[in-house]
């Protein structure tokens, strides 16, 4: 174990997409006791509340939010808690509110009670229809045209700024879509990419929501985890961008995924009929250069395309019934 007594993490959003695979991993590296698990929902998967302490939270609820710090006084927070991109443009205001007023939450309290580092994750979301689309720079034109990504973006502005007027250590990455067998995504506009998977896995066809040459950045999600450890590891010296990293791993097309997936299940069919996440994932990159991260914290992806699809297939299939 890691870790001692004093060592308290604390993981808001436990149950979503990243948190529930981050815990277990913070839990699998510290002494799962001292790894808190809170969300506004309690967990589908009992082995969360099981392993560890576990913590109804909504962030927004800032009494609520500085009564579990108090009482644990964890030396990091983690605040994964998000509307993501297709449900916030669904839900503007409420996208707006818990996205903005959760993080500054978070970011005030972290000030307050002296915690040592804030995790906080930005989004590809943060660039939009004027930014340079292939090989995206890290500093470049943003303008984001959701509500999504104009919460990431301020959100970095804000964590910059607490970092620049407070001292406080907080760190942020820009994750493309992130990719899961262990867990589904909820909202977004790169969830294609997962369900294309299970619905291969089930001998089912499936409707792709986006056209099939749309390229999007995306990442496995042990890699995404790997980056998450990595960067809050990092000796604060090395951290040189306190916004948020660029952070890349591959790029596909739901064309490239299919053929990647028919390589292994020959019959499988896909069809296209795009939506409103077509226009949205039109004004996001086709692929990052996520070279500061690579210099500053030695960021080095492990999973391509045909690595993903091959690990990702083998564990559908043997959770199958
Ligand atoms: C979404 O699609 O909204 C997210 C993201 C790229 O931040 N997966």
């Amino acid at each position: 174990m890691e870790t001692t007594p004093s060592d308290t993490i604390l993981v808001i959003g436990a149950c979503g997409q990243l948190g529930f695979e981050l815990t277990h991993a913070l839990r699998q590296r510290y002494a799962a006791d001292h790894v808190i698990a809170a969300d506004v929902r309690r967990p589908q998967q009992p082995e969360l509340q099981e392993a560890g302490p576990f913590e109804l939270l909504d962030v927004l609820d800032r009494p609520r939010l500085e009564a579990i710090i108090d009482q644990y006084r964890p030396k990091q927070i983690y605040h994964l808690a998000a509307l993501l991109s297709a449900t916030a443009e669904k839900n503007p205001e409420f996208g707006w509110r818990l996205n903005m007023d959760g993080l500054l939450n978070v970011l005030d309290l972290a000030v307050k009670y002296k915690v040592a580092q804030v995790y906080w994750p930005s989004s590809i979301a943060v660039f939009g229809p004027d930014t340079p689309r292939q090989n995206t720079p890290q500093l470049t034109i943003m303008n984001p045209s959701t509500v999504y990504g104009i919460s990431k973006l301020a959100g970095e502005q804000w964590c910059e700024w607490y970092h620049k007027n407070h001292g406080l250590d907080v760190r942020s990455l820009r994750y493309p879509g992130l990719i899961s067998y262990k867990t589904l995504p909820g909202g977004g506009t790169t969830d294609y990419a997962v369900d294309i998977y299970h619905k291969a896995v089930a001998g089912q066809p499936y409707e792709c929501f986006l056209q099939k040459d749309t390229y999007l950045p995306m990442m496995y999600m042990p890699d995404a985890l790997k980056a998450t450890l990595d960067l809050m590891h990092a000796p604060a010296e090395q951290i040189k961008i306190r916004s948020s990293y660029n952070l890349g791993a591959m790029s596909f097309s739901p064309a490239e995924i299919t053929a990647a997936i028919q390589r292994h299940e020959p019959d499988f069919e896909v069809t296209y009929k795009p939506d409103s996440r077509q226009q949205i994932a039109d004004s996001w990159p086709a692929s990052i250069d996520d070279s500061r991260a690579r210099q500053d914290w030695g960021w080095q992806p492990e999973f391509d395309l045909d690595k993903m699809t091959a690990d990702m297939l083998l564990h559908l299939h043997q959770a199958e019934p």
